[in-house]
Parts: C-alpha cells; structure tokens; sequence
C-alpha cells in the first residue's frame, strides 16, 4: 500500500548487499585455508601471513554481514508487523485516511471514504480532491495547499463540506502531515478525514440557530399573519389570531425552537407579540386580536405596566396561553395578568384537549375563552366521544362564563357539528387561512361567513370534505 511503498522498496538491495559480503567472505575463507594449513606448519613468509591476515578480515566480514542479516530480519518483521497494523487501521477505520500530490491528485484512499462519501477507494486514485469538495469549498482548499506548502506543514481540524456521491453535502474534518522526499522536498500530503462528532454537530447547530435568531431579533423581521375569528351564530367576524410568520419560510414552531436551543426564547416571544400588537389600532373597532404568549412571555417578558399606560385598547385584546406548556407557578400568572384582565384584557387557553393540563389550566385560570385544539375538531363529525367532550366543555365554559372557540375547522360538516354542540366563535381554514396580506384582512370585517357558510354546507350535503 502506498503509506509503505517508501520502505518496502529500500529491502532487496540491503539484502543483495548482504548475501554478496556473506558469499564473498565464505569463499575468501575457503580459497585460502591453504594458507592458514601453511602458517600452521611454520610457514612465516610474508605471503603466507598476509593471506592468513586476510583470512581474519574474511571471518570479520562474515560477522558483520551475519550481524547486519540479522538485523535486516528484525526490521523485516518489524516492517511487515507495522505493514499490517497500518493496512488494519485503514481497513477498518471508519476515518478516511488518504494520500494527495501537491496537485491535489489523490494517490491512496482507505475504505473509509465508502462510508463517508459513496466512493470505491481505487476509482478515487488520480482523482483531484477539489472535484470531491462542494463548490464553495474548492477555493479554500486550494489556499490551503498553498499556504501549506509555504509553511511545511500539514492542517489540522480543517472543516470542508464534501459531495457525497448521492448529491448530498457531507462535512469531514481533515487533519494532515507533509509527505517528503529524501530532499526533504514536500511532495504531498497524507492525513485522515472524519465526520463532526454528534455533540460538535450539535454545538454549531445552536451557533447557526442562535445567529439567525439573533439577525431577526436586530431586524425585527417578524411578519404577523392574520386567520380569522368568526360568531358561529351571526357569521361574522369577531375578530382575528395574530400568528408570527419568518421570511425564510420556516416554520414558526421551528424558529421558536431555535430561540429556545440558543435561550432567546424570551426575546422572540416578546418580539412576536409586540409585533403584532402594534396591528391592534389597524383593526375595525367592534374586533379583537388574540396574540399567542407564553407562560414565561407573561410572567417574565411582558413589561405589564407599559402595556397599562399606552394607548392599547385592552378590552380589544386576547392573551392565548398555550396548554402544551407546563405553567409552573399559577399564582404569579394569574397576578401578573390580574391589572389587565381589569383593564379588559381577555384571557384564552388555547389548544385545550391536545395534552394533560387542559381542565387544570382552564380550572386554575379561569379563561375569558377556551379554545378546542383542531386535533378534536379533526374527527368531530364521526367520532361521538370526541362530541361528548365538546359537549363537556361547552358546559364548563357556560359555567365559568366562557365563550368556546373552535380551531381547525376544514369543513362544513365540522362547522355545523360544532355549531350544533353549542360552540361559540370559529376558526380554521373553511373560514380563512392565516395571512399577511392586509387586503385580505380589510375584506374579512364586513363577509358574510353564514352566507358563505350554508351555501359551501348545501353544495356539500352528506360529504365529509370541503377542503378550501
Ligand atoms: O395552536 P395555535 O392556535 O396557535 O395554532 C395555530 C396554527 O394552526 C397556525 O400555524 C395555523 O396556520 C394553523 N391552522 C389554523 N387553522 C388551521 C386549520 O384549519 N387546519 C390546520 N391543519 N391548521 C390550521
Ligand atoms: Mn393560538
């Protein structure tokens, strides 16, 4: 393998070297144990002792290259040991370990590179590495290789994004040593690259988040989209829910995510719901604006005594907390809201009957309104247990002087099942999609949804679906 080309190709001459010293001192021993039986006899002639010299250097030569075979055996098997140990590691390595020219050329792959990136490791020899990196990557690694060439020295923890061979961007990080030649001349470079560990991927993942939270938070650029509220009895629009939308067209269940991964949760909450107060004063007199907030947004992130002094007209706003969140501290919630529910400010628990805490927040709270999560209104017209608990919630709201909101209505078959159970106001796609569009907005104060609504029933009569 070319990580042991270099040694494997320095062997044969030591050897020949070798067995040439052992054959040529073996013979000069044998050609003059005349010369040795001579001396033995009393032969003192300055021949005779000159050849029995010459014999002894012959038997030193002899040693010697004994010696040096014997050595040569060693680092042999020493060599062929690291040989497997290395041929080991790069064959099971989940690392790519690899070899490049100066010209970014590829001369060895280990089979990591089959997991990491789609390839068989021989179709990649004499392959450029620059056609393996997604495009905006190929220019960095080529100042690399300049920079590293200058410096005589290899990189460490260098990250590229790499095109795997399904199309898709894999990032590896890549660390690597010069290879030299006996000059000392650098010739190329060996290293080994490997995938970001899970907790690496992790940590950018919040950085990225966090950043893009943070561009949003400086810019303000929050949009609020608008869905409408409508009376179920007079078909009119009672007002509308304030839902934060993002330019990138993300989600925002995604982007509240991301606040919360980088702990800016609170700061986007505050955004969002002073984004859209700001549409209160936009709106017809006779509607209200019910803005989403969180348990934390009220307790801690609400600058309630602002909201009490400024022009806002609280008996046209609604607070919906949200019932997925778990409300540690009812008695600080309910204080905090106290000044402006006496103001007229109204408060809605929203999504109730999608988890565990619906009856107790409603219990605990006492909301102006509940909302019924869409997950119930999903299935209304065919399942009646989920009637009997729309039933019992139009009681407890009757009991607590509540009005009941449905969300999610898809259908008129939904619409008039609701209607029918005694629901209050309506919301969901059948009556309108959430939108920024404002012109959209100034049409919806003065529709006739009871209009609308009968007629999209009766051209639906027995169908289950009337999907806008
Ligand atoms: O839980 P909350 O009421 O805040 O959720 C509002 C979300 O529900 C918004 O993202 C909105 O787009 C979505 N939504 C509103 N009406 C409907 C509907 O009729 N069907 C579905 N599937 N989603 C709806
Ligand atoms: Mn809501």
């Amino acid at each position: 393998m070319a990580f042991r080309k270099g040694l494997s190709r320095s062997r044969s001459p030591w050897q020949l070297l070798v067995t040439v010293l052992v054959v040529d001192a073996a013979l000069a021993l044998t050609i003059r144990l005349d010369a040795l039986a001579r001396f033995s006899r009393g032969d003192r002639s300055l021949s005779t002792v000159l050849a029995v010299a010459g014999l002894g250097w012959s038997a030193v030569v002899l040693v010697v290259a004994c010696g040096m075979g014997r050595s040569l055996t060693r680092t042999r098997r020493r060599l062929h040991h690291d040989d497997q140990v290395i041929a080991a590691a790069a064959a099971t390595s989940s690392d790519w370990l690899w070899e490049a020219d100066t010209h970014h050329r590829i001369t060895y792959s280990s089979n990591g590179v089959r997991d990491l990136l789609g390839y068989v490791p021989e179709d990649l020899i004499g392959r450029s590495t620059l056609e393996l990196l997604t495009p905006e990557y190929m220019g960095e690694a080529e100042r690399l290789m300049v920079h590293s060439l200058a410096a005589k020295s290899g990189w460490n923890r260098v990250e590229f994004s790499w095109r795997h061979a399904d199309g898709s961007a894999v990032t590896l990080q890549g660390t690597s040593a010069p290879i030299t030649d006996a000059n000392g001349t650098i010739v190329g470079f060996r290293g080994t690259r490997r995938p970001l560990t899970t907790s690496m991927v992790e940590e950018r993942a919040v950085a990225a988040a966090k950043s893009r939270v943070t561009a949003v938070l400086d810019d303000h650029r929050i949009d609020i989209a608008l869905q409408p509220i409508v009376d179920a009895g007079t078909g009119r629009a009672v007002g509308a829910e304030a839902l934060a939308r993002f330019r990138d067209g993300r989600g925002p269940d995604q982007w509240f995510r991301d606040a919360r991964d980088s702990g800016l949760a609170l700061d986007l909450d505050r955004l969002a719901f002073n984004t859209a107060l700001q549409l209160l004063p936009t709106m017809p007199e006779h509607t209200y604006l019910s803005i989403n907030a969180s348990p934390d947004l009220i307790t801690d992130g609400l600058s309630v005594p602002a909201l009490l002094a400024h022009d806002v007209p609280l008996h046209r706003l609604v607070i919906e907390i949200t019932e997925h969140v778990q409300i540690s501290d009812y008695t600080r919630l309910h204080d905090v809201l106290a000044p402006l529910r006496e103001h007229g400010a109204r408060l809605a628990i929203d999504d109730t009957g999608a988890g565990y805490a619906s009856l107790s927040h409603v219990l605990q709270l006492r909301p102006d309104i509940i909302k019924i999560d869409r997950s119930l209104i999903a299935t209304i017209s065919t399942d009646p247990a989920r009637r009997s608990l729309v039933t019992a919630i139009v009681l407890l709201a009757l009991d607590l002087g509540a009005s009941v909101t449905a969300e999610g209505i898809e259908t008129a078959t939904e619409q008039e099942t609701l209607t029918t159970l005694g629901v209050d106001n309506l919301q969901g796609y059948l009556l309108g999609r959430p939108t920024i569009d404002r012109q959209q907005w100034t049409r919806w104060w003065t529709r006739d949804w009871q209009h609308r609504i009968a007629q999209q029933g009766a051209s639906n009569s027995g169908a289950q679906t009337a999907r806008p």
